[in-house]
């Protein structure tokens, strides 16, 4: 998530002398390492090490002002650097260990690259000077990377470290950012060079369309009236949602978030807010049908899930699409006015424009009554819990404003249907998919925010992806209260099946759908690593539970029996 006004290496410390002196005496490479990291400012590592890390690691010892936060399986490490980087909005740095280690990564990275997150992610190679004998742990560590990478590429000599780290830090963070990938062999930390380390570069990369584009995006967005006119915002919009507020409020046309938009776009209970617009082409087009124009701000702004045929942007419909990606606008969909540019400072721009054209704000239509809330509450009484009820009871215990990680899968639309944040930065979900990102994301938020409490709703499935995040929180101690909704089953793929009415809807009999020969114990598991934990059975008692492990400042795992209705 690139920030507007961008970050060029942010947190320089005073006094760091990178790149001043163009003759130095020879220090390692390990020193190089720290030495771009500090100018950097980055403070936290997350890895898991091998002997191919052993040099790095070695050198911790002599650098306690880099936190390394250790992850027990590298699908953790990334997904605690990416909830990391996304609390931050500053790149976040990963070691990982060779070949294995960065192949147990590569489906989180998979999640990062779908949301931008900027990664600068490392593995140990073997030593160069004997890796054409193919020793153990040597590999393609480029290859493995390079699919889920903005770039990937290994370290030569110890003389090019500086600037390929550097580089690597750039580009993670440039829009749109992803993960950048660098394999450094074992000799180059340990090598001498008396190459200097470049200076950290601050890029200012809050661009904005030019002055005629904005003044033919005011017209068209004004000209168009606003019941025949939607806004549909994907997540570049997370960092200007008081500018798109101010715009929305102006205009006065509904406002919708881009399917599965992963961080919080609008405010929930705003008038114009129509919800995320459903993951189905044929559904998404079902909903803007009734539309002249869209004004769509983000990247995959129509990002769909099952299949279904037809397009997702109907082709009665005008396409506004400003994304800070030069590649997006027009790419899948096409468009009436493409505008590449900054959300928050393009927005910011636009304003003043439209306000011009419109004169006072159009009237807001007035607040739909929250139906969701009543039904929540009737239903506190079910046992095992209803999942609406349950999530209901999780969020309506937290303060105002309290940050949600949410890997709930079927539960989650209630959580997101729940959580009704007045600030950005507050809701975190994962586009990308893959599962195993939700418990390690949450570490890597509190972590974000100065070890701030964190509520991550994970699915009993889903929980089981990188359950070793319960041993870092321990670690660590971050108070990250995990609440395990547990239907016992992957819901949302029987529910996909019976949607497909094919063998397994018509038998009844689902295979590989359910978690429950043999039960898994979400307690024991959680204690096995040092947290504690604590069954729920009853919505009424979820709220108890939930304050007493928020306020406990302490990792807490809930274990909430749910049921499973279709
Ligand atoms: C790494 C990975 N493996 C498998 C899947 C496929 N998958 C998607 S949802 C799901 C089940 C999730 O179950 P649970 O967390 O219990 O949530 P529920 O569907 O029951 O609400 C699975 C296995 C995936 N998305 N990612």
């Amino acid at each position: 998530m690139h920030r507007a006004g961008g970050w060029g290496p942010s947190g320089v410390p005073a006094g760091a002398s990178a790149g001043r002196s163009p003759k130095r005496a020879n220090v390692k490479g390990s020193e190089v390492l720290f030495e771009v990291l500090a100018t950097e400012g980055v403070t936290h590592a997350f890895g898991n090490p091998g002997t191919t890390e052993l040099p790095f690691v070695d050198a911790l010892v002599e650098h306690p002002e880099l936190h390394y936060v250790l992850a027990l399986q590298e699908a953790t490490a990334v997904a605690m650097a990416d909830g990391y980087a996304q609390a931050t909005g500053k790149p976040a740095f990963l070691n990982l260990h060779t070949s294995a280690g960065l192949g147990n990564a590569i489906g989180n990275l998979t999640n990062a690259q779908v949301a931008n997150t900027p990664l600068v992610v490392t593995a140990g190679q073997q030593d160069l000077r004997h890796i054409a004998t193919e020793p153990m742990l040597s590999g393609d560590l480029v290859g493995l990377a390079r699919p889920v990478s903005k770039w990937a590429e290994e370290v030569r000599t110890v003389d090019e470290l500086a600037v390929m780290l550097r580089r690597a830090f750039h580009d993670a963070a440039a829009p749109p950012g992803g993960p950048v990938f660098v394999s450094i062999p074992m000799n180059v930390l340990d090598e001498e060079t008396a190459t200097p380390v470049p200076a950290p570069s601050r890029v200012r990369a809050a661009e904005v369309p030019d002055a005629a584009v904005l003044e033919q995006l005011a017209d068209l967005l004004v000209s168009t009236p606003p019941d025949r006119l939607a806004l549909v915002l994907a997540d570049e919009v997370g960092h200007a949602v008081d500018e798109i507020l101010a715009v929305a409020d102006t205009i006065g046309a509904p406002v919708f978030g881009a399917p599965l938009h992963a961080t919080l776009v609008f405010l929930p209970r705003h008038p114009l807010w129509r919800g995320p617009l459903p993951p189905a082409a044929a559904r998404i087009n079902q909903a803007l049908a009734g539309f002249d124009r869209v004004f769509a701000i983000g990247r995959r702004p129509f990002m769909v899930y099952p299949y279904t045929p037809g397009p997702a942007v109907p082709p009665t419909v005008e396409l506004l699409h400003l994304s800070a990606d030069a590649g997006e606008p027009g790419r899948t969909w096409p468009v009436t006015l493409g505008a590449v540019g900054d959300a928050k400072a393009t927005l910011a721009a636009l304003l003043p424009l439209v306000r011009e054209r419109i004169g006072n704000p159009r009237p807001a239509p007035e607040a739909r009554p929250d139906q969701l809330e009543d039904k929540a509450r009737q239903r506190y009484a079910d046992v095992p819990m209803h999942p609406m009820a349950a999530a209901h009871a999780l969020v309506r215990a937290l303060p105002d404003n309290a940050v949600v990680v949410d890997e709930a899968i079927t539960t989650g639309t209630y959580v997101r249907g729940f959580h009704h944040p007045a600030r950005p930065g507050t809701y975190f979900f994962c586009r990308g998919g893959g599962l195993g990102w939700g418990m390690p994301a949450a570490l890597g938020v509190s972590l974000g925010y100065d070890k701030a409490p964190v509520l991550c709703v994970v699915g009993d499935g889903s929980a089981m992806y990188s359950p070793q995040a319960l041993w870092t929180a321990a670690r660590e101690q971050l108070p990250v209260v995990f609440a395990v909704v547990n239907n016992r089953q992957y819901l949302i793929l029987k529910n996909n099946l019976r949607q497909r009415a094919g063998a397994s809807a018509q038998s009844g009999r689902y295979v590989a759908m359910d978690l429950v020969e043999p039960p898994i114990d979400y307690l024991a598991l959680a204690r096995s690593m040092g947290v504690e934990a604590t069954l729920v059975e009853k919505a009424d008692d979820v709220s108890d539970a939930v304050s007493a492990a928020w306020d406990a400042g302490r990792p807490h795992l809930l274990e909430l029996p749910i049921s499973s209705p279709e």
